[in-house]
């Protein structure tokens, strides 16, 4: 692959964005989120957008703002998505984000998290809901599921050391595919997160 780029969406991709920091790792970030209260530094390119443009489950995005999104996916071969599913911001723009890489022809391999058990059924819903839709338009589609990964895992672990784990299985997995073209790519990367998911 070229040109490829992770887009981190959300509080989950804010997380991975932390993770994606101290890795090293050289595949170029854009980081989406809503929330204003967590700041990114500056050399990460950001697009803060307002609650309004998620808060119905469908897209609603000023134009500016669109064509700043359209243009950091302008030419990518491949799309790396890591959002958590569930609340507003992942749910909707994840799978938008999917859409308009595969509408430029790239790749689009996403990492999803569900929700905990704890955080109960309607946003276990709304999670399978948009993971349903981002299959629509993933090549690769990871979903990872931090409560079983937390019981499944050996030793004393807390959701941040898992989480922490997580990422950096994903970003190995990112770092070994972004080399890579079309379908050996894609196989490395399904490859890969089956082995996240077989420690979950
Ligand atoms: N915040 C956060 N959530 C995570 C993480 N890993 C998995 N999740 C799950 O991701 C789901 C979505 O949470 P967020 O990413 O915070 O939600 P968001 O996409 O920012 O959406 P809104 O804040 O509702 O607009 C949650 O239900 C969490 O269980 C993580 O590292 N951080
Ligand atoms: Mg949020």
């Amino acid at each position: 692959m070229q040109n490829p780029i992770i887009v981190t969406i959300g509080g989950r991709g804010h997380n991975a964005l932390d993770n994606y920091l101290a890795s090293g790792l050289t595949v170029p970030v854009f980081h989406m989120d809503t929330d204003k209260e967590r700041p990114v530094p500056p050399e990460v390119q950001t697009l803060l957008l307002p609650e309004s443009a998620v808060r119905t489950g469908i897209p609603d995005i000023q134009e500016e703002q669109d064509a700043a999104i359209r243009g950091v996916l302008q030419n990518r071969d491949i799309v790396f998505i890591i959002a958590g599913m569930g609340g507003n911001t992942g749910s909707v723009l994840a799978p938008y984000i999917a859409c308009l890489s595969k509408e430029n022809g790239a790749y689009a391999v996403a990492f999803a998290a569900i929700p905990m058990r704890f955080e109960g059924a309607s946003r276990a819903r709304k999670a399978q809901e948009a993971i349903e839709k981002m299959k629509a338009y993933t090549d690769a589609i990871s979903v990872t599921d931090i409560s079983s990964c937390l019981e499944k895992m050996p030793g004393d672990r807390n959701w941040g050391d898992v989480l922490n784990e997580v990422d950096r299985a994903i970003f190995d997995a990112i770092q070994a595919a972004a080399p890579l073209d079309g379908i050996s790519m894609l196989k490395e990367i399904t490859a890969r997160a089956e082995k996240i998911l077989g420690n979950c």
